[in-house]
């Protein structure tokens, strides 16, 4: 059997992978030339543990190939990116262009699957009428499902065949078509929809902890009004059977929680009022942090404050909509603050912004700021900030400091202010 992935990204190359690993024949296709050369040649062009072995091997074997464009099979797999406009509103441009570069290789008895997180609707509103208008008959001679992909970044090849997936067709001889594809490569279980349902699911998924990280972060501004220790308060109600409250911090990231809402309250914005107040809680967070972190040190002269972590969480160098950055672009508007970033896991050259060693950062700072739960932060000396800090002040935002240091005078984010 031959499957044809569009895109080798995060998502399509792990799964381009893993199909040829299970016996497929794989085409790969991606309309970058630099990705194409790579792959081609038994490389990849991204982090993922355990991907640059798997693809190596399977090159080598000649199962998987990369071209820059579709090339005929049985199987099409659509994993571009849907990112998202200035209004809020989803791009399905690349989505739709992955389509209609299916066109010219279709034939019958196709079976042609989304992955792209997209928003409810999409699959027939959007792809099946492009399909359509060149004359296949959905469900006939070419079938169509959405199977949304559910990975987390670093364990991506062990949950891409463990979890289980939901298959949702556009009618249901797509459904059982595409749940037999996803079976031969799932050791998970297969769960079967409707296109619709598998929409929504997905995004429900993440909206769930977007609303929960939300609370928790309503939970940190009351707290801090009412003077209670929310940290506290959380890990006692978590341990009621079935209350599972999330951590607070400095906003949520990444280019799922803090996008796939949206999708959501595009197309029903009078009834998800829960879902777009979550949002607004979560994306005023970083401005939150960053007042706090102005009246830590106001009276000082020329304060330097000194932040912590750079990536939307923690132990990956990934960026994307991180809360980290807007407190960092918050603070730097204020011209009385030297403003300094240190991010073990961030390479400089992809962000654009002046990285410094953990030592030269904290030399005479006056705030240190947790942006991001890294794990060398977790054990990051007392000795070592005391010495060092001007005024030893930190704000903890991710509550992940285990030093108690006595010189320091250690801020948690939700908890009573010194
Ligand atoms: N965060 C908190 N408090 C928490 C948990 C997370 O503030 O209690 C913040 C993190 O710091 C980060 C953001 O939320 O800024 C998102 O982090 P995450 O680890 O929850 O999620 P992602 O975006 O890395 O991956 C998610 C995963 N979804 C779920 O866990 C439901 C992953 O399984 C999905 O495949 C992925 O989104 C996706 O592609 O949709």
């Amino acid at each position: 059997q031959r499957c044809c992935v569009v895109g080798l990204g995060y998502i399509g190359l792990p799964t381009a992978a893993v199909f040829a690993d299970r016996g497929w024949k794989v085409i790969g296709a991606d309309v970058d030339p630099h990705v194409v050369a790579v792959v081609n040649d038994g490389r990849v062009h991204i982090e993922e543990p355990g991907l640059a072995e798997l693809l190596q091997r399977q090159v080598k074997r000649g199962r998987l190939q990369a071209a820059l464009a579709p090339e005929p099979a049985d199987v099409f797999i659509i994993a571009v990116p849907t990112p998202i406009h200035p209004d809020q509103r989803a791009n399905l441009d690349y989505v739709e262009e992955a389509v209609h570069s299916l066109l010219p290789v279709l034939s019958p008895g196709n079976m042609v699957i989304v992955e792209s997180t997209v928003p409810p609707r999409t699959m027939d509103d959007r792809v099946a009428p492009i399909l359509t208008a060149a004359g296949w008959r959905i469900g006939e001679d070419l079938y169509l499902a959405h199977c949304p992909e559910r990975v987390l970044p670093g364990r991506i090849l062990h949950e891409l065949s463990h979890n289980h997936r939901i298959v949702g067709g556009v009618d249901p001889v797509s459904t059982k078509k595409a749940a037999r594809v996803y079976r031969t490569v799932v050791q998970g279980e297969v769960m079967e929809t409707e296109a619709i349902t598998a929409e929504m699911t997905k995004l429900m998924e993440n909206t769930y902890r977007d609303v929960n990280i939300a609370l928790a972060n309503e939970l940190v501004r009351v707290s801090d009004r009412l003077g209670i220790d929310a940290w506290e308060v959380i890990r006692l109600a978590n341990q009621h059977p079935r209350v599972n409250l999330h951590q607070p911090g400095p906003g949520v990231g990444g280019h799922c929680l803090a996008v796939d809402p949206y999708f959501i309250t595009e197309k029903a914005p009078d009834e998800a009022l829960l879902i777009r107040t979550a949002r607004k809680i979560n994306s005023s967070m970083p401005a939150y942090v960053a007042n706090w972190v102005k009246e830590m040190v106001k009276g000082r002269t020329a304060p330097k404050v000194a932040l912590f972590g750079l990536a939307y969480k923690g132990n990956v160098d990934d960026i994307r909509e991180s809360p980290a950055l807007a407190v960092w672009e918050e603070l730097s508007r204020d011209k009385e603050l030297q403003v300094v970033v240190h991010d073990p896991f961030v390479e400089e050259e992809k962000v654009a912004i002046p990285l410094m060693e953990a030592d030269e950062a904290m030399q005479d700072a006056d705030c240190l700021v947790i942006l991001t739960d890294h794990e060398p932060f977790k054990y990051l000396e007392g000795n070592r900030i005391a010495e060092r800090m001007r005024t030893p002040w930190i704000l903890d935002t991710k509550g992940i400091l285990q030093t108690d240091h006595p010189q320091l005078v250690i801020q948690r984010l939700g908890t009573p202010r010194a």
